[in-house]
């Protein structure tokens, strides 16, 4: 049974219901990270990997959500959502969001549940916030677009889950479209679809199946060491507002003024904002040598200067530098844990999956889960 089948049977042996049913996307970033909430560039794409929901309006005062995954069915009023623990922050955050915004909402119950591994840095969690907030939209016909729609999921994460993210997740996994990478400006939301064309090569996940707690305090951190960046820079040239605008030798001017921590992360935002501009120039020129190559520029300016690898990781790119098969890799999203991205030879997938989760094993006595993924478009209805 699909996924989405067994959301619909659930629904309706819970509910008693016929659901409303959506499909919302996971994503990959091909490069640019941490440069999101800098105003910068990135580069992702919505995967085959998703979650699915179901939704009826159940004419009462509360909503019922029931996560297949968790087995745990969570109740909240409409007149009473704040933060609480857990997975019920991303469904009762994004409603929060829409009353705030004016919209009016009624009871509803929902169902979801998906195949996006948690936690792997995949954006589960924005793929969910998305997916409720497109249910939504359709059950009670608020004629949102799907730029709200992702807007309203960042809100939610900021005010709901207090990951003070950028805006790359919820619009890869919103906005996707099928064999494509989004080239995002992440100031003006200007976007254009890049055709992912990789020849004799593909994309391999590794999930290090590692997972910090200090991801998000951690996440929220380097936000703030960014701005304390740009706040020294823009006293001195009024026109800057994020690092999206400061070039490497803007920062020298002010170096001696700051921490070498602050530096060095400024530095690496700078650098991984040129690199989307290289790849996306790489890309057109089917240039995958330089693609790889920039996979592992962007690794160790996460790891060395940016700080958000962990050894799990690092151990998992430096496996592969020395593998003929392999053209480039590096850890993915927030960091701290999760997969990497792997630029392999076609033919060459289940070598890589046996020597990788060999030496993996043998290091920190677990396998690495590996995904093999398809860009897909982004949130939409599911018709079974
Ligand atoms: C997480 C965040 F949610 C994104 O906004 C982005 O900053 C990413 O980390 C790092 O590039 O996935």
């Amino acid at each position: 049974m699909s996924v989405a089948s067994r959301i619909k049977a659930v629904f309706q042996e819970k509910f008693h219901s016929e659901p409303l049913l959506v499909r919302s996307p996971g994503r990959i970033n091909l490069i640019g990270e941490h440069t999101d909430y800098n105003n910068g560039f990135v580069l992702p794409a919505a995967i085959d990997k998703a979650i699915y929901l179901g939704f009826a309006k159940n004419g009462r005062q509360e909503c019922r959500v029931f996560s297949v995954d968790f087995e745990q069915e969570v109740t909240f009023s409409l007149e009473a959502m704040q933060p609480r623990k857990g997975w019920i922050n991303f469904v009762m955050g994004v409603a929060a969001q829409l009353v705030k915004a004016g919209h009016r909402l009624e009871g509803f119950d929902c169902v979801f549940g998906g195949d996006i591994p948690i936690g792997a840095g995949l954006s589960s969690s924005a793929a969910l916030e998305n997916g409720v907030g497109f249910g939504l939209n359709e059950l009670f016909g608020l004629a949102l677009s799907p730029l709200e729609m992702l807007q309203f999921s960042q809100q939610a994460e900021h005010e709901f889950a207090g990951v003070q993210c950028g805006i790359m997740d919820m619009f890869a996994s919103m906005m996707g479209k099928k064999d494509h990478a989004i080239r995002l400006d992440c100031r003006s939301l200007a976007h254009d679809f890049f055709p992912v064309e990789l020849g004799d090569y593909q994309f391999l996940l590794c999930n290090s199946m590692v997972s910090h707690s200090l991801a998000e305090s951690a996440y929220n951190e380097r936000r703030k060491e960014c701005q304390q960046g740009v706040d020294r820079v823009k006293a001195r040239f009024e026109a800057v507002n994020s690092l999206r605008d400061i070039s490497k030798s803007m920062l020298d001017t002010v170096k001696h003024e700051l921490s070498g921590k602050i530096f060095q992360r400024c530095a690496f935002v700078i650098e991984e904002n040129e690199r989307v501009q290289q790849t996306c120039e790489a890309l057109s020129r089917n240039d995958l040598d330089e693609f790889g190559t920039n996979l592992y520029k962007s690794h160790d300016g996460l790891s060395r200067d940016y700080e958000v690898s962990c050894p799990e990781m690092d151990f998992l790119v430096d496996f592969t530098r020395e593998l003929p098969h392999v053209l480039g890799a590096r850890m993915m999203g927030g960091g701290f844990g999760g997969c990497t991205i792997n630029l392999i030879k076609k033919g060459e997938k289940e070598n890589f999956k046996r020597q990788i989760g060999a030496a993996y094993q043998a290091r920190y006595g677990k396998l690495p889960e590996t995904y093999e993924i398809k860009i897909v478009d982004g949130t939409s209805l599911y018709e079974s």
